[in-house]
Formats: structure tokens, C-alpha cells, sequence
């Protein structure tokens, strides 16, 4: 059975209490259980963490090689800013999905670069809470077809 892991940065645990015009009204728990169903239903199992520390998501994209085929990563304002997320990710080679709420190309000049880009297969955004299902399904595309 393949095996993803939903991996989630700094601020994303306050998703669905704060600035729900930008990032919504759905709650991370709401978003990661909806993720391990979505992947359920397609026979993948599906891990979700998140955290508020670069570093712990450093050990995390560390920690998926051998364990997960693959992830998909909110860095949240760590992609605007984190050589060491994208290192990781290289060094892990495992195939990473980009995924933000929000259109992070039609925001501030600021959020238009992407470390996590330079080292992503793909990258989605502007979906809201439904992007997390997508790139699920992006994902699984790719380890179905190479
Ligand atoms: O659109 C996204 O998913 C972002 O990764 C969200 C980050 C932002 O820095 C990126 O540019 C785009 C911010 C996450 C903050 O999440 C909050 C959720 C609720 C209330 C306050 C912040």
C-alpha cells in the first residue's frame, strides 16, 4: 500500500478561526481528516502533521525517505524564505506536491517566489481546502505513471 504524508507549516493550525476571507472556514483537523479519506478511498495510507518550527519540518521531509512515496507540503511562509525545506526536500528524493489556500501569484510581490517550487514536481494553489484532495490526487498520478 502506498503511503503519503500531508505535511503542513508555521500558522496552518490556526486555519478556520482567523482571516477566513484568505485561508477559509475549514479547520486543519477538518482538512487532514478529509486528506485520510480521500487517500483511503483510493487504498493509500495517509499521514498528517504539522508544525510552527522550520526545523521540525526539516526532520519530517527527513524522516518520510523510506516510510512515504511521496508528500504534500504547505510550508506556509516558510516558502517564501527556506533554503533548508528546499535542500530537504532534494535530499529526500521523494516526489513533493506544492499546495497553498491561497493564489500565492496574485498576493504580495513577496509570496510570488517559491524555494519550495525549485524542488517540487508541481505546485497547486488557489483552490482553498479542496487543493489538499487535488494534490492528492496529482501526487498519486505521478507514482501511478512514473
Ligand atoms: O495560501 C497558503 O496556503 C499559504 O501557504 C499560507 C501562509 C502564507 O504565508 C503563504 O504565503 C501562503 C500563511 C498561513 C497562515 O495561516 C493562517 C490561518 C488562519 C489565520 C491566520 C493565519
Amino acid at each position: 500500500m502506498s503511503s503519503i504524508l500531508v505535511l503542513n507549516g508555521p500558522n496552518l493550525n490556526l486555519l478556520g478561526t482567523r482571516q477566513p476571507e484568505i485561508y477559509g472556514t475549514t479547520t486543519l483537523n477538518d482538512i487532514e481528516d478529509k486528506c485520510v479519506s480521500h487517500a483511503k478511498s483510493r487504498d493509500v495510507r495517509c499521514v498528517c502533521l504539522q508544525s510552527n518550527h522550520e526545523g521540525a519540518l526539516v526532520d519530517a521531509i527527513h524522516a518520510a525517505r523510506g516510510v512515504h512515496d511521496g508528500i504534500i507540503l504547505n510550508a506556509g511562509a516558510y516558502t517564501h524564505t527556506s533554503i533548508a525545506l528546499m535542500d530537504a526536500i532534494v535530499s529526500t528524493e521523494l516526489p513533493v506536491v506544492e499546495l497553498h489556500l491561497s493564489n500565492i501569484h496574485a498576493r504580495e510581490d513577496f509570496r510570488h517566489t517559491s524555494y519550495i517550487a525549485k524542488a517540487a514536481i508541481g505546485q497547486i494553489c488557489g483552490f482553498g481546502a479542496v487543493g489538499y484532495t487535488l494534490a492528492i490526487d496529482a501526487l498519486l498520478a505521478h507514482l501511478e505513471n512514473g
